[in-house]
């Protein structure tokens, strides 16, 4: 690092050097001075309407990408990304946030500066709940270490991180000649040793093993370890809906989503009546395991993550999850016949019935999976969008992204931003509620801006359709809005509006044409119409109320 960097600079060159391109956010007068070096520097800014935008799209960032970050102003900005940082925490994707503050200078006798909530650390102190590690730059001997301390928190547990950097500080500069250390968390050999020797004897000695995949797969990039795994041993891999699309479903050991109850019965049955269970990088969540209906005998699991590993009832300490899987790898495991496991076959061909016949969700479902390509990301939204998208079949890895356990609402439209300026090969196929688009869909702005061209799905069921299952009132209607006339508003874009299945095949061969910016297909559903999926869990939660 060049003697004279500043602490904003030092900042951005360790974004940059962690494969941050991008920085999403709404500037205010307390973080300008650091987005003039943004503007400066080799990381693209990328405004969005609302900051909440922002920590959608940087939380699909950073789970396409590997770290993502937002910028924002202090409070008024930074307490609207604490509810995307909140979903960045519990479903363990990490974010870098960082907001400007009042320059230390200015603190002195507690004055009432703009912004300002009850204390100068009443920020900090909110994120400190929900990041994994948060610091204030208020010291230039000490602002580099701190940067470096929380970044390597990032990325050792895949959470988000809090930076504040107070006005006048964020120019001076740090500690000449300060040398970024290489962190290597290395596991306990002993212990791993103890570890894979006790997995690999349950494994070998079991009858009808099986591996369930989730989301840490995908945060610590072990996609490639686990299909190896699976070729090696034929041992067949079931995904959570968190961790779906961790392997391509195409391939022969891919059984399919396990949602306990809520899911496929096939692939319950056999994951349930497994003798040995290996649970990678999984979430122990309600509706990823379907609302607590899953039953997993720790007795017969050996359960990995990176906070955790425990085979039977025994419990390793030291042991990390990269280092665990790799082992899995490596170690002796027997060879075995792909036996009758069950197959997630794919939807049946669509042919669209001509004429007027009406389209439902589950129809638009199976039309919507021949749809998809091996360049398609699909994005979903809480609601059906999610439901119903869990019997899609993805082609490759790490296609499908949403919100299977945090749950908020307005996820998808500026998650697919984040998730294209990620991977630009990919064309977003956003699903989302109609109630969900109203909270964030104009952040189809920010697709238009940066020229971005998501095929977005409306499921305009006229309200909160999810909620009607389980007690229905005047709470869960929403204005029906024109949504396919979004695109006279921002002056681009394609919109349509869907009522038969003949018009959604139509659409959908527009869509594919119509590359140069977004789609939105407004399709008019039935209020009650709802996929199978969500027939299931509606049930389930209703017991609960
Ligand atoms: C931010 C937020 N507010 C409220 C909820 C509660 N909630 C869960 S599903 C749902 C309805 C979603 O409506 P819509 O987006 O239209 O999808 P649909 O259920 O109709 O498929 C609501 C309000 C939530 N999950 N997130
Ligand atoms: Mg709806």
């Amino acid at each position: 690092m060049k003697s004279s960097a500043s602490i904003g600079d030092y900042l951005i060159e360790q974004l940059y050097s962690h494969g941050v391109r991008h920085v999403f956010g709404i500037p205010g007068d307390y973080v300008l001075g650091f987005y003039d070096q943004l503007a400066h520097s080799k990381l693209a800014v990328v405004n969005t309407c609302d900051e909440q935008g922002a920590g959608f799209a940087a939380d699909a960032y950073a789970r396409v990408r590997g770290l993502g970050a937002v910028c924002v102003t202090y409070c008024v900005g930074g307490l609207k990304v604490a509810n995307t940082t909140a979903e960045a925490f519990a479903e363990k994707s990490p974010v870098v946030i960082i907001s400007g503050a009042p320059g230390i200078g200015e603190r002195e006798r507690n004055p009432l500066l703009h912004h300002k909530v009850r204390e100068f650390d009443t920020q900090k102190r909110v994120f400190e709940q929900l990041t994994v590690a948060s610091t204030v730059l208020t010291d230039p001997q000490t602002a580099f270490q701190e940067i470096d301390r929380v970044l390597h928190a990032a990325l050792r547990f895949k959470r988000p991180v809090y930076v504040e950097l107070p006005r006048d500080l964020v120019d001076k500069p740090g500690i000449a000649g300060h040398k970024t250390p290489e962190v290597h968390e290395a596991s306990d050999p002993q212990t791993l040793r103890e570890a894979l020797k006790e997995a690999a004897a349950m494994i070998n000695a079991a009858k009808q093993p099986v591996i369930l995949a989730d989301v840490e797969v995908h945060r610590f990039g072990l996609q490639e370890d686990l299909l190896k795994l699976a070729q090696k041993t034929s041992i067949p891999v079931a995904a959570t809906l968190l961790g779906k699309s961790v392997i391509g479903e195409q391939h022969p050991f891919y059984l399919g989503v396990y949602e306990g109850a809520m899911g496929r019965d096939d692939v319950r049955q056999y994951v349930e009546s497994s003798d040995c269970v290996i649970l990678l990088g999984a979430f122990m969540t309600d509706i990823n395991l379907g609302v607590y209906t899953a039953r997993l005998d720790p007795a017969r699991s050996i359960y990995a993550t990176s906070e955790k590993l425990s085979i039977r009832y025994h419990s390793y300490e030291e042991v990390r999850f990269k280092d665990f899987v790799r082992g899995l790898l490596a170690a002796k495991l027997r060879r075995r016949e792909l036996k009758s496991a069950p197959r997630a076959e794919p939807l049946p061909a669509f042919v669209a019935v001509r004429g007027k016949n009406k389209i439902t969700v589950k129809r638009l479902f199976q039309r919507l999976n021949s749809f998809l390509t091996d360049n398609t990301i699909v994005v979903t939204d809480v609601g059906d969008a999610l439901f119903g998208a869990a019997d899609l079949f993805i082609h490759r890895r790490t296609e499908f992204l949403g919100t299977a356990y945090y749950a908020s609402m307005g996820f998808a439209v500026p998650a697919s931003i984040g998730a294209q300026l990620a991977n630009p090969k990919l064309r977003p196929l956003v699903l989302v509620g109609d109630g969900a688009f109203q909270m964030t869909g104009t952040e189809l702005s920010t697709a238009v801006r940066y020229k971005l061209n998501p095929i977005v799905i409306v499921l305009n069921n006229d309200g909160y359709g999810t909620e009607r299952h389980m007690q229905d009132g005047a709470y869960n209607d929403v204005l029906c809005w024109n949504y396919s006339r979004v695109p006279e508003l921002l002056g681009a874009g394609r919109g349509m509006v869907i009522e038969t299945e003949e018009q959604l095949d139509q659409a959908l061969f527009v869509a594919e044409r119509h590359t140069e910016s977004f789609c939105l297909l407004d399709v008019r559903l039935d209020p009650l119409d709802r996929s199978p999926a969500l027939q299931r869990l509606a049930n389930r939660l209703a017991k609960k109320l």
